[in-house]
């Protein structure tokens, strides 16, 4: 096979531009899922792969599939991508390497001519990152079938906007149902957004699955009350209550670890005022573990202690959990081009399970699936701060290049077998 080089220079010119499409002063982005930033950075997105000669088309999710022709177009495509929604303060590179790697690798086949056997597609998948459309991973989701289309077109945002009024209003809800659009095998790139592959000296990681997850949305609701006229005693303090429960899912994952994971990251104090007492307080939990019957074992702690918690305090409290994504083994043929694209391009390389969810971790239900990690410094992400080299994004793009070519090798001699 040809000795094929994704471009480092051009990658990373691309990862710049983009980033300005929500850049923000500390150097990170905010570009949340289904604003009109969004929508500029789809349309940068469609353009570039238009230019290379690729079909765009999106499903009625927003899910967007840049499609280039291989020998067999009768078979399904083996994809590769991620997604180009941000955290509020999230970096550069989380989700959006994924998808400008797989541009690039694309783009190295188109220039050097290289007809695969299998079409090849670039897939950008809308709302991975889940901040404003709770839950993550929606679009994969649904096209996996955990999620029905509904039900995910009715997810509001925090001011009350749904999904589906979002993806009208910017005009990508496309006409192909979402999970009527087979893959052969998919392939996400993606920063690691943790401190392994930094402190093992590792270049690449090959991911072997994705750890389990699952959020909770809780309001605790006492009384409204004037901090200066109140006596402590007669209080209903949501806040109080809640801020117990924070304490309280910290002290559940570390009791659990160092596996186990537990934070409260978004939370909602209602007036809201300096001199009112909290009447009520909304709040999300994030609980995380590679292994489902310790998640049960957390989850039952967690649900143990609403209520020791909120009624010595007379307050009342409810949760229901809105996301279960259970642990994920991805295929172990499309691991092994993982491996065989690392060796290949004389990267080092360890096997690791991702802490953060993917898409990938969703379309692992429906087509053979595996990823490709690179470091990322100090481990930081969903952080303006975070920051990943020219280098290592182009090792990155590069083993992903090399893994798609192996696996649509592999795929060739399973059909002349035929
Ligand atoms: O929540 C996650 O792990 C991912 O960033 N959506
Ligand atoms: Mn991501
Ligand atoms: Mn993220």
């Amino acid at each position: 096979m040809q000795n094929l080089v994704i471009d480092a220079e051009r990658l990373w010119g691309e990862l710049m531009e983009t980033a300005t499409i929500g850049g923000t002063p500390k150097g990170g982005i905010c570009r949340l899922t289904l604003t009109d930033l969004d929508r500029q950075v789809r349309d940068w997105f469609r353009a570039r792969a238009e230019a290379l000669g690729c079909t765009v088309t999106v499903d009625d999710m927003g899910a967007m599939f840049a499609r280039r022709p291989g020998q067999r177009n009768d078979i399904a495509p083996i994809a590769m991508g991620s997604h180009l929604d941000t955290q509020p303060t999230g970096g550069k590179f989380d989700g959006v390497l994924g998808v400008l790697g797989a541009l690039e690798a694309l783009r190295t086949l188109v220039q050097a001519g290289y007809e695969t056997f299998a079409p090849i597609e670039v897939v950008n998948w809308t709302n991975e990152e889940g901040s404003r459309f709770a839950p993550a991973m929606v679009a994969s989701g649904v096209f996996a079938g955990a999620f029905t289309r509904d039900w995910a077109v009715s997810r509001e945002d925090r001011s009350g906007v749904t999904f589906g009024a979002a993806l009208e209003a910017i005009g990508y809800r496309g006409a192909e149902p979402c999970g009527q659009h087979p893959l052969s095998a998919f392939f996400e790139l993606h920063i690691e957004q943790g401190p392994i592959l930094e402190a093992e000296k590792k270049d690449i990681g090959i991911v072997t699955g994705v750890q389990g997850m699952r959020w909770y949305e809780v309001t605790v609701t006492g009384e409204s009350a004037h901090t200066g006229a109140t006596p402590m005693r007669l209080r209903k303090n949501a806040l109080l209550g809640a801020a117990r429960l924070v304490e309280r899912v910290n002290a559940i994952a570390e009791a659990h670890a160092p596996a186990a994971l537990g934070a409260v990251g978004l939370m909602e104090v209602r007036p809201n005022s300096r001199n009112v007492v909290p009447g009520e307080v909304f709040f999300c939990v994030d609980l995380r573990h590679p292994d489902a019957a310790v998640l049960d074992r957390l989850e039952a702690a967690y649900t143990a202690s609403l209520r020791e918690i909120c009624d010595p305090l007379a307050l009342s409290v409810s949760s229901s959990r809105i996301w279960d994504q259970p642990p994920v083994r991805f295929d172990a043929a499309c691991v092994a081009s993982v491996r065989r694209a690392a060796a290949l391009s004389g990267l080092s390389a360890q096997e690791i399970i991702s802490g953060a969810g993917h898409d990938a971790a969703y379309v692992s239900r429906v087509a053979p699936t595996a990823m490709i990690f690179v470091p990322c410094r100090d481990g930081v992400s969903h952080n303006e701060a975070e920051f990943t080299s020219r280098e290592q994004c182009a090792a990155g793009a590069q083993v992903l290049l090399q893994a798609v070519l192996d696996y649509d090798r592999t795929l060739a001699e399973r059909h002349a077998r035929k």
